[in-house]
């Protein structure tokens, strides 16, 4: 039976690999510091180590042992990281050196232990050309997005020099069922779907004609397991994790009322500074070589997620 870590397994999407990793039968070790995931998001009976990912003695303590690493742990505020510039750095980028300097030291027979990290289209910053390919020019706006092209940059060292393999994934704007609604930094599906339940009007920053590639984390779970599967010693790969969809927030918001039986009531504040106003991802890498293609569609995707926060909604 093989036994994975998942570094920010009590988040958002961590929980969601964590359920599925242990439905096949698997055993999971979590490397949490709880700073926004949440302990409920895991089965009770599921181990967790405390601990941050800054601290080389907690992540070579978790990584003991396993047969594969997801690093997910990360600081996700884009607005957080530009605020607490070198804290955020310390989380997203020296953390993410120290999974795998712990996945070459704790390698058995030579072999390093593999990693699957998450990206994000945030290293693509404001890049025109839409949809986005991984070829594309990295120019990220914020500081997240440094940490995380700066993550891949040590992935491929972490290869070249020292052997250990890992793969990539730039995931673009994920939306879904524990994405957490009460934080100001979640993403805008989860806000939108509170709003809704709520009967509140929906607040979009600006005009509403941002564009995204909303991407539901049942989809996400599925990149995230073949990826392990694909990750070899000794190589560095890098894919996007998209549907290559564009929606506007302003059709989004109509979507989501729609789906809610809310009348749409709309409010328009100002654009957030920093905003980036089209990301749109090309899937086809990941299509040809991980062999893998979103499959949700985004309206039923949608219905999934407000059910779920209704449910925890009732239930809490
Ligand atoms: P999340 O905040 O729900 O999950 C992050 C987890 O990491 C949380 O459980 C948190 O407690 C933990 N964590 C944070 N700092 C830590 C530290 N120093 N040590 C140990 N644990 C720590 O966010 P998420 O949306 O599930 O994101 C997971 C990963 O995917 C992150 O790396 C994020 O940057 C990336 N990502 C997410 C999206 C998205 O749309 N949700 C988009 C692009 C990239
Ligand atoms: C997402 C990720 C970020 C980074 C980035 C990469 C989240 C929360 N953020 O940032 O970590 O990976 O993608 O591209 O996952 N909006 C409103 N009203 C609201 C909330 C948001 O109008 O109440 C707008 C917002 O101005 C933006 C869009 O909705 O134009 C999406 O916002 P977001 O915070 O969900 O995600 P994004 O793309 O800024």
């Amino acid at each position: 039976m093989a036994t994975w870590l998942i570094t920010g397994g009590c988040g958002f999407i961590g929980s969601h690999l964590a359920d599925a990793l242990l439905a096949r039968g698997d055993r999971v070790r979590i490397l949490d510091d709880l700073s926004t995931g949440k302990r409920e998001n895991l089965p009770a009976r599921q181990e967790l180590i405390l601990g941050n990912v800054v601290s080389s003695e907690r992540v070579e303590q978790a990584m003991d042992g396993v047969d594969g690493c997801w690093h997910l742990a990360a600081i996700a505020s884009v607005s957080r990281c530009n605020e607490e510039w070198i804290p955020s750095h310390q989380v997203n980028q020296t953390g993410s050196i120290r999974v795998f300097e712990a996945a070459r030291r704790l390698g058995r027979q030579g072999r390093p232990i593999p990693v699957v990290y998450a990206s994000s289209a945030a290293v693509y910053g404001d890049n025109p050309a839409l949809p986005v390919a991984e070829t594309a020019e990295a120019r990220p706006l914020t500081a997240y997005g440094a940490d995380k092209l700066g993550s891949e940059l040590h992935a491929r060292v972490a290869a070249g020099v020292h052997g250990v393999g890992s793969t990539g994934l730039r995931f673009f704007n994920v939306f879904g069922p524990r994405q957490d609604p009460d934080s100001p930094y979640s993403g805008v599906i989860s806000i939108f779907a509170r709003r809704i339940l709520d009967s509140l009007p929906i607040l979009i920053h600006g005009d509403g004609g941002q564009i995204r590639d909303f991407i539901y984390v049942g989809d996400v779970v599925r990149f995230l397991l073949r990826a392990m599967e694909r990750t070899a010693p000794g190589r560095a790969e890098i894919f996007n994790v998209c549907t290559g969809g564009a929606v506007t927030i302003l059709e989004l918001a109509q979507l989501l009322s729609r789906l809610g039986g809310q009348e749409l009531r709309i409010e328009h504040g100002p654009a957030r500074s920093g905003d980036i106003r089209a990301s749109s991802g090309d899937p086809g890498r990941a299509a040809r070589l991980l062999g893998l293609r979103a499959e949700w569609p985004l309206e039923l995707a949608l219905g999934q997620t407000l059910a779920g926060l209704a449910e925890r909604s009732q239930a809490s």
